[in-house]
């Protein structure tokens, strides 16, 4: 007998850390663009778990990974070699054009990762003195929410309380490549600039096209390393294989079309293993990775056979469907539709996104709880999504989604703001 919701909850609550505020449905089944709650009642996925079921819940290809390498070989740890890491790791090195990767778990490990080998790098290659490494970061960054990570976040509520924090970091405004170029000109003990290619967090913040152009020069000319947290904007979401590179797959070693935009560190997380399971990963040359050596980083489970086995099928769910391709043409509809059927209501700021990693900032004060509200009747009428900081909306289906689908939500997301504009006064706690 399977729990009710209001069970599900009070379990929650009563045993629960309450690290989260869920909005109010308990989720029991999901199969591609849907999930079901208790009650059997059916909604849009618009989350797609923060960009990590870009695949579509339950795919099939990827369970069946999951199920057959579990029920064959699980974990060995990385005390003896096992058949599959070896073969994820080409299939990655060559879909995303580098030379090595290392494999953790959960993103902020990768970015963890990230740092420690651009640091070490630092030291042995740029020859900075010992523990003198910077890096740069982006203001209303998210990279993950370990004490490292967190010490170089502006966001109090992830970071308030939680030191003493880490060193080395310095924050600049995202978008912005007079601030990097200052810095960099300033310290010669800069070894990396963190960046996301959209921030996602702070509510699909979209940069300039040339941005992260003008960033990779820059970070070339001072011989510092652009480290590309991808873990949100990677696997197909932005409607390329990664927002931070040009091309759709570079099997060569060079991105034919944007190779200035090739980063030197490329973390990714989320959908490369397409929500199943666990995977992150962090990818650069040898000149680079070599610093990383027996004993220097590893984890229990990173690079697990299971791991591997759902991380191949995961990308070749994206490249045998097509998925980048199915962001891109769907995420330009998307973003036309909303802007033609609800651009001119007074809920709504600004529409802005890429692919489908879209967001709506909603004409309200952050703290008023219109966009909360608006989630909630979005909810009634079948579409889950939920607001990032305050009063913006992102809107990000499994990149599955086929048109007649994505019309049905475009017409769900309309009405829900048609419907709250009839009781919404602005500045109130509506
Ligand atoms: C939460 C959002 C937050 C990420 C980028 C690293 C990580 C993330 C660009 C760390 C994770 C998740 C974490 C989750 C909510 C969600 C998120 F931006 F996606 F909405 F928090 F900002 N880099 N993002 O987006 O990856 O360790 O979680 O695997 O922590 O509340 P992780």
């Amino acid at each position: 007998m399977s729990l009710s919701a209001a069970e599900a909850i009070s379990l929650e609550e009563h045993y629960g850390a309450h690290n989260y505020h869920p909005l109010p449905v308990v989720l029991t089944k999901g199969e591609g663009v849907y999930v079901w709650d208790t009650d059997s009642k059916r909604y849009f996925d618009f989350l797609s778990a923060y960009s990590a079921v870009n695949q579509g819940h339950c795919h099939p290809k990827i369970v069946n990974a999951l199920v057959e390498q579990s029920k064959r070989l699980a974990l060995t740890s990385r005390a003896f070699y096992n058949d599959k890491l070896g073969e994820a790791e080409r299939l990655m090195a060559q879909t995303f054009g580098f030379d090595k990767v290392l494999l953790m778990n959960s993103g902020a490990e990768a970015v963890e990762t990230a740092l420690k080998i651009c640091r070490r790098w630092g030291y042995e290659k740029k020859k900075v003195s010992e523990d003198q490494a910077l890096i740069v970061v982006c203001d209303q960054n998210f990279h993950g929410r370990t004490t490292t990570i967190i010490s170089f976040s502006s966001d109090q509520g992830a970071k308030r309380a939680f030191g003493p924090y880490t060193a080395g970091f310095i924050q600049i405004p995202y978008n912005d490549t007079s601030a990097l170029e200052s810095v960099l000109r300033a310290h010669d003990t800069i070894v990396g600039f963190l960046v996301e290619p959209i921030q996602g967090e702070a509510g699909v913040n979209v940069p300039d096209d040339n941005y992260l152009e003008a960033c990779k020069l820059l970070c070339a000319k001072h011989n510092v390393l652009l480290i590309a947290d991808e873990i949100q904007t990677g696997i197909a979401r932005t409607g390329k294989l990664l927002a931070s590179c040009g091309n759709c797959s570079c099997t060569d070693r060079h991105c034919s079309q944007t190779p200035q935009v090739k980063p030197d560190l490329l973390i990714l997380g989320k959908a490369i293993s397409g929500g199943a399971y666990p995977v992150s990963a962090v990818l650069a040359n040898d000149h680079i990775m070599e610093v990383i050596t027996p004993g220097s980083h590893g984890s229990t489970y990173g690079g697990n056979p299971v791991a591997s086995a759902v991380a191949m099928a995961a990308l070749e769910v994206i490249k045998e469907e097509k998925l980048a391709q199915n962001a891109a043409e769907l995420g330009e509809y998307f973003r036309a539709q909303l802007i033609e059927k609800i651009g001119a209501s007074p809920l709504v700021d600004r529409i802005r996104g890429k692919g489908l990693l879209n967001a709506v900032l909603i004409a309200d004060h952050p703290e008023s709880e219109t966009a909360w509200n608006l989630c909630l009747l979005m909810k009634e009428n079948g579409l889950l999504a939920k607001p990032t900081h305050g009063n913006i909306i992102r809107f990000a289906p499994p990149l599955v989604i086929n048109k007649e689908q994505l019309d049905e939500c475009i017409r769900i997301i309309a009405q829900s703001i048609k419907d709250y504009e009839l009781e919404w006064q602005p500045g109130l706690a509506n």
